[in-house]
């Protein structure tokens, strides 16, 4: 069996890691046209950075949970099977790796990468980012960027994305609203192609009437039970 799995915000909720959109998410704090556009980099750099700075730090103390630990024995599972695991996250945090992942595709960027926008280049970042920061690679200063897809960016490897989706037999969406596109329109794509679809989340988001199942609950406890009824073929 080929599964993809998208990810978002609430498979990281229990690690600590805030949701946007949860009545005490990050939106409800911060202003995402202030913080989460290239315009508003270009306005205010500094505030800027420092909302990823502090989310940057929030994230190298926090710990990937049974959720994350579930969907790593999943994609080991499947492949001793003959099948296969997409795991493509909304989510700029590392957990899905750190809890044993292999392969993980983040569509909206990583928190723990820079982005030099003079020469285009990504590197390991685990300081916090200044506009004074040079790029080491070619020493331009003042063009640092947290390498994140922000509203009206283009999300990262699409074509990779819709390959996989179209390829697989079962789509998944575990801890999304459901509200940011193009993401929010991969269930409608899956349904159109045949493909079984499935939310798993605490409770129905946007597009719930577009699944073909749902579970709902937190990810640490619903994620491990559905991974074990796939890798023992009751699904
Ligand atoms: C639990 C739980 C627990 C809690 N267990 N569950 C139509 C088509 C195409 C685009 C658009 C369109 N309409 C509008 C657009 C534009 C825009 C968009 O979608 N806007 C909407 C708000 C309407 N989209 C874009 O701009 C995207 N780019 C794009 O479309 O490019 C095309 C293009 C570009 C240029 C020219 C032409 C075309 C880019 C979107 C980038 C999103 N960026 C952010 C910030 C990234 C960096 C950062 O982290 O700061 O990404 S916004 C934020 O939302 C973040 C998330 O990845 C994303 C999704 O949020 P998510 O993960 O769903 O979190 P929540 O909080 O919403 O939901 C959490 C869920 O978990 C809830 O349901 C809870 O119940 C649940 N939960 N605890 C299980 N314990």
């Amino acid at each position: 069996m080929n599964i993809f799995v998208l990810t978002g915000a609430g498979v990281s909720a229990e690690s600590g890691l805030g949701t946007f959109r949860d009545k005490d998410g990050l939106w409800s704090r911060f202003d995402p046209m202030k913080l989460a556009t290239p315009e508003a980099f270009a306005h205010d750099p500094d505030q800027v950075h420092a909302f990823y700075n502090m989310r940057r730090q929030n994230l190298l103390s926090a710990e990937p949970n049974a959720a994350h630990r579930a969907l790593a024995r999943l994609e080991a599972g499947l492949a001793e099977r003959g099948g296969s695991l997409f795991l493509c996250t909304q989510n700029i945090d590392d957990l899905h790796e750190r809890a044993g992942a292999k392969r993980v595709l983040h569509m909206h960027g990583e928190l723990l990468k820079a982005r030099c926008t003079a020469c285009g280049d990504t590197m390991l970042w685990h300081e916090d980012l200044s506009v004074a920061a040079p790029f080491p690679s070619c020493r331009h200063s003042g063009g640092l960027r947290p390498h994140v897809v922000w509203f009206g960016e283009m999300p990262l490897e699409m074509d990779a994305i819709y390959d996989a989706l179209l390829g697989a037999n079962l789509f998944v969406a575990i801890g999304t609203s459901g509200s940011v596109y193009p993401a929010a329109g991969f269930v409608s794509e899956a349904r159109g192609h045949g493909i079984r679809t499935c939310e798993i989340n605490l409770e129905p988001s946007d597009n719930a009437r577009q699944f073909d199942e749902r579970r709902y609950g937190e990810a640490s406890e619903v994620v491990p039970v559905w991974v074990e009824q796939v890798l023992s073929q009751k699904i």
